[in-house]
């Protein structure tokens, strides 16, 4: 499914659009098989803890590569997608493959993406947006995304940290619930949300007997240089994948991919 005007303005009037089958189920079929069976990527992932105590996994990377990872998020698909929303030339900031394990992955708690950017990593301004394609099925069991609908509009709330978290500021985030709609992001493999870096969500742990992954890439406006970040990547313009993701080789993730080390 491409991404159209509609989406592009349901993304601006609720702070994110999921677009069904972004990706078909061959796609996202190949890149959470070899996701599973990554062991760079086991290597290094890494856990955050929620308020709660329990841990989720993710790993964390920067710079693209031509790994199949990297086609995913510099496809001419999502780019252009981006790019839209964007107004112009995309670059990537970072791509995480989330792992939010049966029985044990933990909560995110409430956050708007640029508490963090604006914060530690020095971008100027919210001209961001995070990327989220469903591996697996994300259901309420499982603890799909949860965003507050229009929170974008009210512009960076203060954070502080909960648990490992960086999370908003719950007097902000309480009151907003009383007067924005909360939605559950309910999606099937190869489902994909846009989200701005301003709108506020959350997920709930993982209690279920499935697991809930998800790839998730960061964009940033590339002439929103940050004046903190070193990632060079994080400014400099995509140059995007025109090939078939499913034709193409599908490379594994290289031990020296500038992975974030925690
Ligand atoms: O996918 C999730 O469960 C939450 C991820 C999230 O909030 C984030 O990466 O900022």
């Amino acid at each position: 499914m491409n991404f159209t005007k509609e989406h592009l303005e349901t993304y601006h009037r609720d702070g994110y659009v999921v677009v069904r089958n972004f990706f078909s189920k061959e796609e996202v079929e190949l890149l959470y098989k070899i996701a599973v069976d990554d062991d760079v990527i086991s290597k290094k992932s890494y856990d955050r803890t929620d308020a709660s105590g329990l841990k989720t996994k993710l790993a964390l990377w920067y710079s693209l590569d031509d790994s199949i990872y990297s086609k995913f998020a510099s496809s001419e698909r999502t780019v252009g997608a981006v790019e839209q929303i964007l107004e112009g030339r995309a670059a990537h900031y970072h791509s995480k493959l989330m792992q939010k394990e049966p029985k044990k992955g933990g909560a995110w708690e409430w956050h708007q993406d640029y508490g963090y950017w604006y914060k530690n990593n020095g971008f100027l301004f919210p001209d961001m947006l995070s990327v989220l394609t469903a591996l697996t099925p994300a259901t309420k069991e499982n603890g799909c995304l949860q965003m507050i609908r229009g929170s974008h509009k009210m512009g960076r709330v203060e954070h502080g940290f909960s648990g490992e978290q960086i999370g908003a500021d719950m007097e902000k985030v309480n009151e907003a619930l009383k007067i924005l709609p909360l939605d559950y992001l309910e999606m099937d493999a190869g489902d994909t949300a846009f989200f701005h870096c301003n709108v506020l969500h959350a997920s709930a742990a993982n209690l279920s007997e499935n697991p809930r992954w998800s790839i998730i890439t960061a964009y940033n406006l590339a002439s929103n240089k940050p004046y903190k970040d070193v990632h060079v990547c994080s400014y400099t313009p995509i140059d995007a994948f025109k090939g078939n993701l499913l034709t193409e080789d599908a490379t594994h993730i290289s031990a020296d991919a500038d992975f974030l080390v925690k």
